[in-house]
């Protein structure tokens, strides 16, 4: 289940880079699309508010949670974007294969990410039941997509840092 605890406020208190010229790529899953498109937009809002220029957002979608490997690997691939956030939302009282489900697309991801081709921002949200997405797409809990946004100019920012000048 994704954090209650640790918010977009810590992210931004530790310091935000410059996202100016940034180019950002967010691939989404329809599986659960009221939870995952309010996450979008929230990654979008945050993307924006640091300076990443609207038609720098690009926006694919996918069918399932499962499919954001292949769609943020093309993505990766594409050399169209600086980072790729991948967003989803598997819920365990929905879904018989949860576990197969969030375990295979945590390891693919993850696989994607560490090939370094850019940075991969995990952007999946597992929760028990539907009440908890929902607190954590806009409600009670803030909107963990905002989180999103903020790590992939973090991470864009860090792989610059190391660019040979
Ligand atoms: C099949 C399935 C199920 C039961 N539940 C979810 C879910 O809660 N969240 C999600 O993003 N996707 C789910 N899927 C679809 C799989 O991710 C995938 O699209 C299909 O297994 C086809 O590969």
């Amino acid at each position: 289940m994704a954090s209650a605890q640790y918010n977009i406020n810590d992210i931004i208190a530790r310091g935000m880079p410059d996202a100016t010229g940034m180019r950002v790529g967010i691939v989404v899953s329809e599986w659960n699309d009221s939870i995952t498109l309010a996450l979008t937009d929230g990654a979008a809002k945050t993307l924006k508010q640091y300076g990443v220029k609207e038609e720098d957002i690009l926006i694919k979608t996918v069918p399932g949670s499962f499919e954001l490997i292949y769609g943020s690997s093309l993505m990766a691939q594409s050399h169209e974007v600086d980072a790729v956030i991948a967003i989803g939302c598997i819920i365990r009282g929905e879904t018989p294969h949860f576990d197969f489900i969030a375990q295979g697309t945590t390891n693919g991801l993850a696989a994607l990410n560490a090939q370094g081709e850019v940075p991969v921002i995990f952007g999946v949200l597992t929760c028990s039941n539907r009440q908890q997405a929902e607190e954590r797409s806009g409600g009670v809990l803030g909107n963990k997509g905002e989180e999103y946004g903020a790590t992939a100019i973090k991470m864009i920012a860090y792989r610059r840092s190391l660019e040979k000048k």
